[in-house]
């Protein structure tokens, strides 16, 4: 791969905007970017053509420029010495080192000791190139990446009920044909703003919305029924929705019959689900229950989506199960502008999570204890199957084991702030300190390369190109915009540069990104997630391809399960599921929930949206949320100090009183670290299937600042 300092010089100076997408979530709006003068920001609007956007942008996406001209940026490899100061290298003595200590771990521990963590913020490029480097230059099992905690619960259930993984099965221009759309615990007009555009068309359209969040959201407001059950009573809603759907004779027989396995195992479950029970467990009124499922059931189109509330809970597969029970019950699943979808999270959550940085997968959704599966990849890697390292730790069991016997103890590190996202997070920092070898690609510093022994500095988004897979399962290209500032190299050199040094050099060259989609696509050739047939020519033609797309002439998918589900005998899976306690509940010592989520203004661990100054001005600091109620029942007042604490760690927060949240329940966002970090709070209950933390429930206690605490 060639350097970037070597790269033809872009005509890039004066040049016309750049049509590429946004660095932050799966709405990946289109953008274009002018380059001005050196030490000026970038020009960036909203692209008025691009199909998902249509124009819109959100605060963070307009002022994603700033990332670009950061002060705050490395330029320069950074290597801890003896006495514990990081201090710049050269990239080739970095580089050196880093695989040096590599060999060196798995010489002494074997290959398992070596180990890597991803994210939903790599193209497609990207996590394709670091699931093969842990497999074919580590020769490790552990790769897995920050996607885990974000849908990887909708994933697990969607791969269930109807054999294939794709976020939203349809465009997302869809929603404004649909005449019923639910939001399960999604905030979107907060998290994903743009689309607001298409709800606003559906109401037009004389649509109605649903939410069900335990707070009055933006995006609350803007509903039509908003129902505001406790944290953790999402499956039990569902439930409670379609004991009304059989008592109420909504459920399409014909359409079960037809289209779905294992009816009457699920109907004795819901019917479990009487309304006093579901009242009792989740705190929302029987006749809203009534009325949402029957909006949902006599509109000639609906849909669920479900963002990050419902899926992060250790019932969170379970939780999703009962949304598609729903809609599959209601016929709704395939047909036009219909079905339940998942309102995918990072900027290439989808496509992150397709080609094979998951601790269980290989590309296209492969799975890696398949015989078959094994075999198709490692002829596409020039591999011996036989070579392939079976399944590693999930992510947080991964991060939980570092530095144990059988643990991760050198770890490369790629697009995720660990310490900060992570739930009990401090745990997480304790155990990432126990590393022999944390080597951290990134641009910026944040509060988990402050512990690495090796920082690399790279590229970020619009320095560089590669495609990603928006939240609807359409394949983007994010073309180069901006020329890099000397120094940085991208993450797939890195790669490459490490993958040489462990004697792999020649299955990580390539000539460009452009050569590795080409190889991702014939190792996804005939998979679930089958890129074969995308290119860059045809992203370029077009707005993008929706996967599958198995071949050069083929259109792409935009729409799924019109005739068919992808299970084997094509029908759809329904399944028994119950309510279960979250791992951990309010009690006399810990009396209230806590749950946590996002603002507009900043994003995820707030790595990079910490470090741009509008968005600081607009949001410096966390604060918890809380009814007025509670807040006089503590002798909180707005603007004051409360001290929030858990079993497992204790935060200092600035109080925001707020009808828009249940009295039950406080709520503070999680894109800060140190001593602001709500994950300090969190409980790291698993999902049992997809492995998933339970971010949205876990018990504390509030109280007020006393003097000496000051
Ligand atoms: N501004 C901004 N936008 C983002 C991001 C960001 O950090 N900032 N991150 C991106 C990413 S990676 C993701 S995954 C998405 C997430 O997008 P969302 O899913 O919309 O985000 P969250 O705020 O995590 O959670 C949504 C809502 O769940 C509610 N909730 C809490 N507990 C429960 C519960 O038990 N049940 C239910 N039903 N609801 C509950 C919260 O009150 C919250 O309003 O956003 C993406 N977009
Ligand atoms: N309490 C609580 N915790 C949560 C959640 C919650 O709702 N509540 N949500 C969870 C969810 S859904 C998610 S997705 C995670 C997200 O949280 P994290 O996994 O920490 O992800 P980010 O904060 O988006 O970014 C991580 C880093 O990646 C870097 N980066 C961006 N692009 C690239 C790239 O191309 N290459 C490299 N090498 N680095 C790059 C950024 O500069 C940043 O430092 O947080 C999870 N944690
Ligand atoms: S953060 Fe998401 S919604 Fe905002 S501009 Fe970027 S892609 Fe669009
Ligand atoms: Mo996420």
């Amino acid at each position: 791969m060639t350097t970037p300092a070597a790269q033809p010089p872009l005509a890039l100076l004066h040049p016309p905007a750049v049509r590429t997408h946004c660095p932050y979530c799966a709405f990946q709006c289109g953008m274009t970017v002018r380059v001005g003068a050196a030490g000026e920001t970038p020009e960036i609007r909203p692209d008025d053509d691009f199909p998902v956007n249509r124009g819109r942008m959100c605060i963070k996406g307009f002022t994603a420029g700033e990332l670009l001209k950061s002060t705050e940026r490395v330029l320069q490899p950074l290597v801890r010495g003896d006495d514990g100061r990081m201090r710049t290298a050269s990239w080739e003595a970095a580089l050196d080192a880093v695989a040096d200590k590599m060999l060196d771990l798995r010489r002494r521990l074997g290959p398992q000791s070596v180990g890597a963590f991803g994210s939903g913020a790599l193209t497609n490029e990207k996590a394709y190139l670091l699931g093969k480097f842990v497999r074919v230059a580590l020769r490790s099992p552990h790769v897995d990446y920050n996607g885990r905690y974000c849908m990887s619960s909708a994933a697990a259930g969607q791969n269930k009920a109807f054999g294939i993984d794709r976020g939203m099965p349809f465009p997302v221009s869809d929603v404004a044909q649909a005449k019923t759309v639910l939001l399960w615990g999604s905030n979107c007009a907060d998290t994903l703003p743009p689309i607001m555009q298409w709800f606003e068309r559906q109401k037009e359209n004389g649509g109605r919305l649903i939410v069900v969040d335990p707070r009055r959201t933006e995006t609350a407001r803007f509903a039509d029924l908003h129902l505001q059950p406790v944290p953790g009573g999402d499956l039990a809603l569902a439930n409670g929705m379609l004991y009304w759907a059989i008592r109420d004779k909504l459920v399409d027989l014909e359409y079960v019959e037809r289209r779905t396995v294992g009816f009457d195992a699920m109907r004795s479950a819901a019917l479990q689900y009487d309304p006093a029970r579901v009242e009792r467990i989740t705190g929302a009124p029987a006749s809203q229950v009534r009325e949402a499922v029957r909006w949902l059931a006599e509109s000639s189109s609906s849909m669920i989506l479900s963002g990050r509330g419902p899926e992060q809970q250790s019932k969170g597969v379970d939780s999703v199960l009962a949304m598609t029970n729903l809609m599959l019950c209601l016929g709704k699943q395939g047909r036009p502008f219909s079905g339940y979808g998942c309102l995918t999270g990072q900027g290439n959550g989808q496509g992150g999570r397709e080609h094979g940085q998951k601790a269980d997968q290989l590309p296209g959704y492969r799975l890696i204890e398949d015989p078959a599966d094994r075999a198709a990849v490692a002829e596409a890697w020039g591999v011996d199957p036989a070579a392939l390292p079976g399944k590693g730790k999930s992510a947080f069991e991964m991060l939980d084991a570092l530095g144990e016997e059988g643990g991760v103890h050198g770890l490369l590190l790629m697009g995720s702030n660990v310490v900060v996202a992570s739930p009990d997070a401090r745990r997480i920092e304790a155990r990432v300190q126990r590393l022999e070898m944390l080597a951290v690609c990134d641009s910026f510093l944040n509060e988990t390369s402050r512990h690495a022994h090796y920082f690399l500095p790279v590229l970020q988004w619009a320095e560089e190109e590669g495609t990603t897979t928006n939240l609807e399962g359409r394949v983007i290209l994010r073309r180069r915009a901006a020329l890099p500032p000397d120094g940085p190299r991208s993450d797939v050199e890195v790669l490459a540069g490490l993958a040489a040094r462990l004697g792999e050099g020649p299955k990580f060259a390539f000539s460009s990104t452009e050569a590795i989609f080409e190889e991702l696509g014939r190792a996804t050739a005939g998979a679930r997630a089958d890129y074969s047939g995308v290119s860059y020519a045809k992203i370029d033609a077009s707005d993008g391809v929706f996967w599958p797309c198995p071949a050069a002439d083929h259109p792409g998918t935009p729409r799924l399960f019109a005739e068919r589900f992808a299970h084997p005998d094509g029908k759809a899976r329904l399944f028994p599921v119950h309510h279960r306690d979250a791992g951990e509940l309010p009690d006399s010592d810990y009396p209230y929930y806590f749950t946590t989520g996002r603002w507009r203004e900043h994003y995820n661990s707030g790595a990079q949206t910490r470090l741009v100054p509008p968005l600081v001005d607009a949001r410096p600091i966390p604060r918890l949320q809380m009814h007025p109620r509670l807040a006089q029942r503590l002798g909180l007042v707005d603007g004051g100090r409360a001290i929030v604490e858990s079993r497992r760690g204790r935060i200092e927060f600035e109080v925001s009183v707020d009808v828009d949240v249940r009295p039950d329940v406080v709520f503070a966002p999680f894109h800060w670290g140190g001593r602001q970090a709500a994950n300090a709070l969190t409980n790291a209950a698993l999902d049992p299937t997809s492995r998933m933390p339970e971010f949205k429930v876990c018990a504390v206690r509030v109280r007020g600042v006393v003097e000496e605490e000051r």
